[in-house]
């Protein structure tokens, strides 16, 4: 892609209205722009890292054997109130009426629904288990939309919900998506650690929230030292396996959140230096609720006695838009964004420091041409503008590598070869800078 064709609005100042640096960073970067309070829409820029995002989350599903689906997201009221969350979900649910005066509503989640499209068609033990899931916006009238697409009102969401014979084969599904959390959020590049949560509107005595570290999370959490040093890629997951043992290694010390927090508890089960009090973006929860659905909407299977059960079901949610935020919110700098490469919008930032000279052009589109035939994702910075304006909003967008081509370097046969993580540059020849980024 070209920068001088390129739709990205990048601002010099920082907006007054962003109180979080994710958010301050996603506006200046041209990333998203506000429609209306909670509600954002995606800048190309944006909606590459969100596209990034969805997909690691939708492979990390399909590996622990979940299918995808689609669900709108206009439901009918009726629904809802056999679950009896038509009157209980509040003034949280956006409610609409159509034409024909029949209630609708804006999905703030699917239990309901999918739980109706199962029953229709699964009536045997011999069917289960499954996991179904979709990525699909939601919305959820907060009543203090802020920092961004961190708390918004419309957001994205993969929502993945299990049905099982028992409590048993629950459990199991259950394990999946707690060690399939795992990876997904390691991929990105974040350390999310497992913690014991409060329920909520979604119900069940079986839960944990996912938490990525950061101080300007909205939760305040409490956990053992230790978690945070896990390794979690390291190891090969069967899906098939026992995860029970994997999953007891992080769920035996202590991770809570403040509604469940035990002073008293963690003390005892924490030695004082390894105590860590911080706060947290919750970027992942997970549910077991048992027959909370199937029960009141009719979702019965016959067991292998030819008895009639309501179908054991959990549901798995992960803040696909949310991500986005909370990425930034553990990698950044004084300058700006410093993308994990599995999520950066390119891979490659190339600076053209003088578009006026002829060689100089030449050298950076026969780099452009052959990154791209390499399929390295390359924006190409060809604007005719100060080279000082180029590196800082180069730094600010935070790809990975940015490849620095000038005339005086050429004539010395080097370009410059910098690493966004941690400013390291590197003078080498073009062709060992392409080698490099391609190989
Ligand atoms: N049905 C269940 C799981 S599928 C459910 O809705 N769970 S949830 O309420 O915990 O939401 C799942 C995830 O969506 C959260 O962990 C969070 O990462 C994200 N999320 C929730 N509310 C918002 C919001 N207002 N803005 C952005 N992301 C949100």
């Amino acid at each position: 892609m070209r920068l001088s064709a390129y739709f990205m609005p990048t601002l010099k100042e920082t907006p007054a209205e962003a109180q979080i640096v994710s958010h301050r960073l996603m506006l200046r970067a041209g990333m998203i722009r506000q429609a209306s309070a909670g509600i954002y829409s995606w800048l190309p820029l944006g909606f590459r890292v969100l596209k990034r995002i969805e997909q690691i989350v939708r492979e990390e599903q399909d590996r622990a054997g979940a299918q995808e689906l689609l669900m709108p997201t206009i439901q009918s009221a009726d629904l809802w109130r056999q679950s009896g969350r038509y009157d209980a979900y509040g003034p949280e649910m956006l409610r609409i009426t159509d034409r024909h005066e029949r209630e609708m509503l804006y999905g703030p989640t699917n239990e309901e629904l999918i739980t109706e499209i199962f029953k229709a068609s699964v009536k045997s033990y011999r069917d289960l288990p499954r996991m179904l899931y979709h990525i699909q916006w939601k919305f959820r009238d907060e009543v203090r939309p802020r920092f961004g697409v961190m708390r918004g009102r419309e957001f994205l969401m993969k929502d993945n919900y299990s049905f099982d014979l028992d409590y048993d084969g629950a459990k199991r599904a259950y394990n999946k998506m707690f060690v399939s959390y795992l990876r997904t959020f390691a991929r990105m590049g974040l350390k999310a650690i497992p913690m014991e949560a409060e329920t909520g509107p979604i119900g069940g005595n079986l839960s944990h929230e996912f938490i990525i570290l950061a101080d300007t999370g909205e939760s305040e959490v409490f956990c053992h030292r230790d978690l945070v040093e896990f390794d979690v890629l390291a190891t090969e997951i069967d899906y098939d396996a026992d995860l029970a043992p994997l999953v007891d290694r992080w769920t035996s010390l202590y991770a809570r959140t403040d509604d469940k927090h035990d002073k008293a508890a963690f003390e005892r089960e924490v030695p004082a230096d390894k105590r860590v009090h911080r706060r947290g973006i919750e970027v992942g929860h997970i549910f077991y609720f048992g027959t909370k659905y199937s029960d009141p909407l009719g979702a019965l299977v016959t067991t292998p006695d030819g008895d009639q059960v309501a179908v054991h079901m959990g549901s798995y949610g992960i803040g696909v838009s949310r991500l986005v935020g909370a990425v930034i919110e553990a990698s950044h700098d004084d300058n700006g964004i410093v993308w994990p490469e599995p999520v950066a919008p390119f891979k490659v930032g190339l600076i053209n420091l003088k578009t006026a000279d002829g060689a100089c052009s030449k050298a950076c589109e026969g780099a452009y041409g052959a990154l791209r035939e390499a399929g390295a994702e390359v924006l190409y910075d060809d604007r005719d503008v100060r080279a000082g304006e180029k590196f800082a909003d180069m730094d600010l967008i935070g790809l990975p590598w940015q490849l620095v081509i000038g005339p005086r370097g050429l004539d010395k046969g080097v370009v410059e070869l910098k690493r966004r993580r941690d400013g390291a540059r590197e003078e080498i020849s073009l062709e060992s800078a392409l080698a490099r980024l391609t190989g």
